[in-house]
């Protein structure tokens, strides 16, 4: 164990009049699991336990300071890592940011990964949207105590996409994700197959990665999370906004861009906000891929909706712009049931459903370039094939008073699982989510990719021709009132999975539940 690097104990957590509450990240005592470049320490290896990986790393959840806002840098978590084997591009740090490193992957490879929790509470890392076995999902019945090093192995099943990690700790005192994800605790993971290879899609400059996130400040330049009192109160209903949103883990800007195709992809990894992506000159936002990857085809939207913990893969072509030219791609003004129209009921200086820009292309050079958008794109992997004799699993949503939110009237209760939270390694089922509360939930089902069968009800708003259904998706938005079905498959892994609401605050305050694939 490396104690050298200095103990600082900085406490930010300062009463600022009027505002929230402030992060207070610094441990008290930094401990850390191993130092950079150090092979870990073996212990039993969750997961995949294979003599050969093609991929090693270690991976650090610590406390850090990095210069988000002009002025004093922000105290955050991150993540770090290091590349102990594997191609050279699989870890790209994001060193000006407190994102996480990009990790790359590709399908087939096999992957072993040190997680070291640095921080001084208990944490987990959920590879969201990956099919991985119950113990490598980072589940909150895994924690892993601080000063301490878990170690999960796993091979690449999926198929090529935009996936991330994140915390998704769950203690008795109730859920962490939304502060240690708030706090920085998040990154981009991108699976590489040949069938995407083969497309040619734009890559390295001309593929643009967006993190999308809201946060709000202090004076000092300290992150703010929940407020006070009744503000206090309103955040968990509806979930934290920030005042300010964050491309990348910085202020948006423009980037410099030439005459030709870009693709875009873009997670929303803020806590409770909504994005409505759109751009400026009002074309239309032409959608290649979702959270499972590359759609059949592509589809033309006028604005296309992005939930927390979703992900869209979005094409834009340049080729008919002069040097000069800008074009911004921008979430634009919406209602969504209760949270919006309403102003929030309080006092954020950006309601949800407000109109900002997320990212500015500025075209800076001419160049020939003639690469086509493709007509088909991901068509190897057929949909999940359902009929009237698939078993439809209902779940209701519903508020609980003064508690938030419950699924077939039940909240988190560690992995206790109902009967109706059991099913069959092996089957196929259609899940329905029946909200019946007035506000979106974008439900997330772990360890699976799934597809939308269909929705009905709900009312009609404006964000109903921007919702991407086609494809392949872990994550979707429910709207106020309306019934979602999806079809899954419960392959390969047996063992405790979870389903929630990934409204980080919804989720935290219980709107989560264990369910168990039975072998
Ligand atoms: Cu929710």
């Amino acid at each position: 164990m490396n104690r050298s690097k200095s103990v600082h104990r900085r406490t930010v957590l300062q009463a600022v009049a009027g505002t929230g509450v402030l992060l207070t990240l610094s441990p008290g005592l930094l401990l850390t699991g191993c130092d950079g470049g150090v092979k870990a320490v073996e212990s039993e290896t969750l997961g995949l336990d294979s003599d050969e990986y093609d991929v090693e790393l270690n991976l650090h959840a610590m406390s850090d300071s990095v210069p988000i806002l002009p002025g004093a840098p922000s105290e955050v978590w991150r993540y770090r890592a290091e590349l102990l084997k594997g191609p050279k591009n699989t870890v790209s740090e994001n060193p000006d940011s407190y994102l996480g490193p990009t990790i790359r992957l590709r399908h087939g490879q096999t992957v072993k990964i040190h997680i070291h929790n640095e921080l001084p509470e208990d944490t987990t890392v959920h590879w969201h949207g990956l099919h991985v076995p119950s113990d490598v999902d980072g589940q909150p019945r895994l924690p892993i105590r601080p000063g301490e090093t878990m170690t999960v192995g796993f091979e690449v099943l999926d198929r090529a996409g935009l996936f991330w990690y994140h915390s998704h700790a769950h203690g008795k005192q109730g859920g962490r994700v939304g502060f240690q994800s708030y706090a920085g605790l998040a990154g981009l993971l991108i699976v590489e197959d040949e069938e995407e290879a083969d497309l040619k899609l734009p890559s390295g400059d001309n593929e643009l990665l967006l993190v999308l996130q809201d946060r709000t400040f202090a004076g000092n330049n300290e992150l703010v999370y929940m407020g006070r009192g009744m503000g206090s109160m309103m955040d968990r209903m509806h979930g934290f906004l920030g005042d300010r949103v964050l491309a990348n883990g910085a202020p948006p800007t423009t980037r410099k861009v030439a005459t030709r195709p870009y693709r875009i992809r873009v997670l929303n990894g803020s806590n409770a906000r909504i994005y409505k992506l759109a751009w400026s000159d009002g074309r239309p936002v032409t959608v290649i891929g979702a959270d499972g990857g590359l759609l059949q085809e592509p589809e033309d939207r006028p604005y296309a909706v992005l939930a927390p913990a979703q992900r869209l893969d979005i094409w834009v072509d340049l080729s008919e712009s002069q040097p000069g030219d800008t074009l911004e791609l921008i979430s634009d003004r919406f209602q969504a049931g209760m949270m919006g129209g309403m102003g929030m009921m309080g006092s954020n200086a950006l309601p949800l459903g407000s109109r900002f820009p997320l990212a500015r292309l500025e075209v800076s050079k001419s160049v020939e370039a003639s690469e086509p958008l493709p007509a088909q794109l991901g068509v190897q992997r057929q949909k999940i094939p359902v009929n009237s004799n698939t078993r439809i699993r209902s779940f209701e949503l519903s508020p609980v008073m003064m508690r938030g939110f419950a699924m077939n009237g039940r909240r988190f209760d560690g992995t206790n699982v109902a009967d109706d939270e059991k099913v069959r390694l092996g089957d196929t089922e259609i899940w329905e989510f029946h909200n019946n509360t007035p506000m979106p939930h974008p439900m997330h089902i772990h360890g699976l990719q799934f597809n939308v069968v269909g929705r009905r009800g709900g009312s009609s708003d404006s964000l109903q021709q921007g919702l991407v259904d086609s494809g392949w998706h872990d994550t979707v938005l429910v709207m106020p009132r309306e019934t979602v079905q999806l079809a899954m498959k419960f392959e390969r892994f047996d063992g405790l999975y979870i389903y929630h609401c990934h409204n980080m605050e919804h989720e935290d305050a219980g709107m989560m539940r264990y369910f168990q694939v039975r072998g």
